[in-house]
């Protein structure tokens, strides 16, 4: 490991305190009819005052016990000329709130969500649900939990047999809407169900506790998948890059699956639902 265990271990309590603290205060937000929420870039990137709250208490709160440590957070970031860049120093790559828009109507199916980088590798994931109190940990090396019980992916070697989660949501942009269309059409064609949760964090926590068989994603940001990436690798799944390749933390564009095997039929799928050019979308 690139850090001592009890590092990380108090590393890990820390964060802990500090989401679950969070948590209540997100709550409280999903409970409130009061909640303002508003646009930032586009008409479908919104944000409440929550996101920015639950951000400032986790960086405030690390940066005191920890005054070196860095930060790549979505709404830091968002106010930030310079775009991020993972260096070796211990950073914590943070969404304060991963499913905004289900936070905003009501759905309680969104997420604070953590992930600890040091020498840029990840040690520690993070990801809970206060609304209906489903805490996701891991530490690399030390397994995943789930409620404090640990959890396991699920076996399932064939595509046929897989329920796969998809963000059918991300296709504002032509690009992006006409390839997650095709690959859609050639994944959903192929596997026992498709379901879009709306929060890339709980989809791969959902892959590692077997909720899920496998998820896939293209174009979302470090934050969304930094703490979910870890849970679900130490829960015995496998992450790699969309063409099967590497994943990169700072680039996620992801299959996360629960077998080798069930990885690399959706890869094959993929390729086969892009080279597809005989199709209208008009
Ligand atoms: P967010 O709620 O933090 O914005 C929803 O489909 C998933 O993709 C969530 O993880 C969400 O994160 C993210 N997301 C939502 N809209 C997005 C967009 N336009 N571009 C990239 N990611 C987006
Ligand atoms: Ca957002
Ligand atoms: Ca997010
Ligand atoms: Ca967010």
């Amino acid at each position: 490991s690139v850090t001592g265990d009890l590092e990380i271990e108090q590393y890990f309590k820390l964060i802990q305190n500090l989401i679950l603290k969070c948590g209540t205060i997100m709550n409280e937000g999903f409970l409130s009819k009061q909640t303002k929420f508003k646009t930032k870039s586009a008409f479908y990137d919104i944000v409440s005052e929550y996101d920015k709250k639950i951000e400032d208490i986790i960086i405030n709160g690390i940066s005191e016990e920890y005054p070196t440590h860095k930060f790549i957070g979505e709404e830091e970031q968002a106010e930030s000329k310079i775009e991020a860049l993972l260096t070796d120093d211990p950073t914590w790559i943070i969404d304060p709130i991963d499913g905004t828009t289900n936070f905003m109507k009501k759905i309680p199916q969104a997420c604070i969500s953590v992930g600890l980088s040091i020498k840029k590798q990840l040690v520690l994931g993070i990801v809970y649900n206060p609304m209906l109190n489903e805490l996701f940990a891991a530490k690399t090396g030390h397994g995943a939990f789930f409620n404090g019980e640990q959890i396991h992916a699920s076996r399932i070697c064939d595509v046929k047999e897989a329920v796969l989660g998809y963000e059918i949501s991300l296709i504002h942009d032509k690009r992006v809407r006409d390839k997650n269309v095709k690959r859609i059409y050639k994944l959903a064609s192929n596997c026992t169900g498709t379901r879009c949760v709306g929060s890339a964090a709980l989809s791969l926590c959902y892959v590692a506790m077997g909720r899920f068989d496998a998820y896939h994603v293209d174009d979302l940001k470090p934050w969304d998948i930094a703490g979910g990436a870890v849970i679900l690798r130490e829960a015995g799944g496998v992450v790699t890059h969309t063409s099967g390749g590497e994943f990169n933390i700072m680039k996620p564009d992801l299959i996360g699956s629960s077998t080798t095997e069930l990885n690399k039929q959706i890869v094959e799928l993929i390729k086969e639902a892009d080279s597809i050019t005989d199709y209208t979308f008009e």
